[in-house]
């Protein structure tokens, strides 16, 4: 049989149904072995970015694993940077690499290429991988392939890339005798030790203003429902990072917000004031702690929960960490059957009530201009309770986290670690092909959006029923902000150098449907219109340049006291902790 054979026949024992690439000479076996298949389709995409994003998007939907395959050289350094983002994020994906021949490779020689195209991918993402391999022995295909998902899935999860020879791919094998790959025992111990956990319930039980942070572990771990379980049970108010945003229903009572940053305020202040920080998978990175981490949550006793034991007394020091997978220590929690008191914390659930009161996420605009708060909550009312909502890097992003109430089993999918922007559109793609019939929206800025719009033909190729919302604000909004407050409005590559095509004549040329809204009192009906059918279409929304994202956190500045700054007599009054002195140096 040959390998390139093996290599697609593996991949369907896996339940892979789509692989995303741009084709090239050194894949040309792989592709051909694809050809005719009816078990597994192919979808070209038009950029290897974009092929690496699609198995991202399609891997972070599926729950599974994703497959992106590009050509030696230029093909495999397009995919980098989704390679990068899965490691970032946990995302567990396979990332193939035609090469050229084995005889053609430098290996350790001194020059710098032999083969045309040569290119060593699998070093030059070695510390973006968990694994990357440059396969050089026909019979070594079973064992690299079934070591390679083996670990990508394995907790923490994350990418692996397998590179693979044109002599290899065409080389025969005999599929009965190859070396198989048999999993080493896994280092996390069996059980939680049950001092602990018992030592956490007698914190839980003595906390006056306990709060969860649900990170993006809860997700990957599949803890969601044992979350919701935990928290009926004790009644334990829920925030979320960008990362575990869709990992409890914001509908839920008990739900307090996204933290960090660029978190709702009232998030901020719940964090702040509290007495107990179950922090539970999340590696509480800065945009979450502020960049001072020694003022986060300095008045609560913190248990931090993770399975990936380097992030536990990283940048917060814990009172007491846990390297666990949390779906298995929320469960052994639960199954301990304590009982907690559930009216010894009524008074901060409704002093949280107050905070969401204050200070919302979103006001009902004035005038006729689009807010774009406010036009994400409008926005979550069209969507369906299961629809996956793929999320660019920006404003957008951040008024999408701070604003769209997230419900039933929505999902919410962004990248958090590498932040590319163009990463939507290809997310989505993936996820479409991974979850057939759902409704898949893109929330994307006019920057971003230009990254990936090649992609548009990808999406009309196969009549992708993908919603694009793109806020245009006709300027890389984000950076704008940050020059305009500490850049004294020098707006130098944000607005000055920066141009936008007619978005929808470009969308036409896509054969897209594309509209246009500039003003509030569109937004409902065109909101109706783009939810309407099945069909690819584009939603242009007008937004004012010097649009905002507020609350954000300024450098040096504790989690509780984001910009704009509230007069200090209320942030006081705010307040179950010290007040810190201002910052020296801003
Ligand atoms: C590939 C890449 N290049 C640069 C950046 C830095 N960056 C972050 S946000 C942003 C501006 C995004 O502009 P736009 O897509 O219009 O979104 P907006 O902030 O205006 O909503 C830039 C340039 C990035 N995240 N990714
Ligand atoms: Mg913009």
């Amino acid at each position: 049989m040959k390998v390139s054979d093996y290599v697609v026949d593996f991949l369907v024992s896996k339940g892979i149904t789509h692989v995303f690439e741009v084709c090239g000479g050194a894949l040309a076996h792989l592709l051909d072995s694809l050809y005719g298949r009816n078990d597994i389709s192919v979808v070209s995409m038009h950029h290897e970015m974009a092929a690496s994003m699609a198995a991202e998007g399609y891997s972070r939907a599926s729950e599974n694993f994703g497959v992106a395959m590009a050509t030696s050289g230029p093909g495999a350094t397009n995919m980098i940077t989704g390679i990068g983002s899965c490691f970032f994020d946990s995302i567990p994906c396979l990332f193939i690499t035609g090469q050229v021949n084995t005889y053609e490779f430098k290996f350790d020689r001194p020059v710098r290429q032999i083969g045309f195209q040569e290119t060593d991918i699998a070093n030059i993402v070695r510390p973006l991988t968990k694994k990357a391999t440059l396969i050089t022995e026909e019979n070594k295909i079973r064992y690299y392939l079934e070591e390679s998902i083996s670990i990508a899935k394995k907790a923490r999860s994350g990418p692996v890339l397998i590179d693979i020879p044109l002599n290899i791919q065409r080389g025969f094998i005999n599929p009965t005798s190859l070396e198989s790959y048999s999993e080493k025992t896994t280092q996390i111990a069996d059980a939680i030790d049950i001092c602990v956990l018992q030592d956490v319930v007698n914190l839980i039980k003595s906390s006056k203003r306990p709060v969860v942070i649900a990170g993006g572990g809860i997700r990957l771990s599949k803890a969601k429902n044992v979350l919701l379980e935990f928290i009926s049970k004790t009644g334990i108010p829920v925030v979320t990072s960008l990362m575990g945003l869709d990992s409890f229903p914001h509908d839920h009572p008990l739900f307090a917000g996204m933290i960090g940053t660029y978190g709702n305020r009232y998030a901020n202040l719940t964090v702040a004031n509290s007495d107990l920080v179950l922090a539970l998978g999340t590696r509480l990175d800065t945009r979450q702690t502020g960049t001072r981490p020694d003022t986060f949550a300095r008045g609560a006793r913190i248990v931090h929960v993770d399975i990936d034991p380097s992030e536990l007394n990283n940048k917060v020091k814990a009172d007491c960490i846990i390297n666990a997978d949390v779906k298995k220590f929320l469960t052994e929690l639960i199954e301990l059957d304590f009982e907690f008191n559930k009216n010894r914390i009524l008074p901060w659930l409704g002093k949280i009530e107050q905070f969401k009161d204050r200070y919302p996420a979103f006001a009902t605009p004035a005038g006729d201009a689009i807010e774009p708060n406010h036009f994400m909550h409008i926005l979550s009312d069209f969507l369906p309770d299961d629809a996956i909502i793929c999320v660019d890097i920006g404003q957008n992003q951040m008024w999408a986290a701070q604003s769209l109430v997230i419900k039933g089993t929505q999902r919410f999918l962004t990248q958090g670690g590498m932040a590319c922007m163009g990463s939507a559109l290809p997310m989505a793609i993936g996820a479409c092909f991974a979850k057939p019939g759902k409704t898949v929206v893109v929330i994307a800025g006019d920057g971003g959006i230009q990254l990936s719009l090649q992609e548009l033909q990808t999406v009309y190729h196969h009549n992708l029923p993908i919603k694009i919302i793109m806020l245009n604000n006709k300027c890389y909004g984000m950076v704008r902000q940050f020059q305009e407050q500490y850049f004294n409005r020098r707006f130098q590559s944000t607005v000055i150098g920066y141009s936008n095509p007619n978005f929808q004549d470009v969308v036409k040329a896509y054969r897209i449907d594309a509209m246009k809204i500039s003003c509030n009192a569109e937004t409902s009906s065109a909101l109706h219109k783009l939810f309407s059918n099945q069909r690819p279409m584009f939603l242009e929304v007008d937004i004012a340049m010097e649009s905002k994202v507020a609350p954000k956190l300024s450098v040096n500045r504790p989690i509780e006291d984001q910009d704009p700054f509230l007069p200090r007599e209320e942030l006081k009054s705010n307040l179950f902790i010290d007040m810190l002195a201002e910052p020296e140096t801003l």
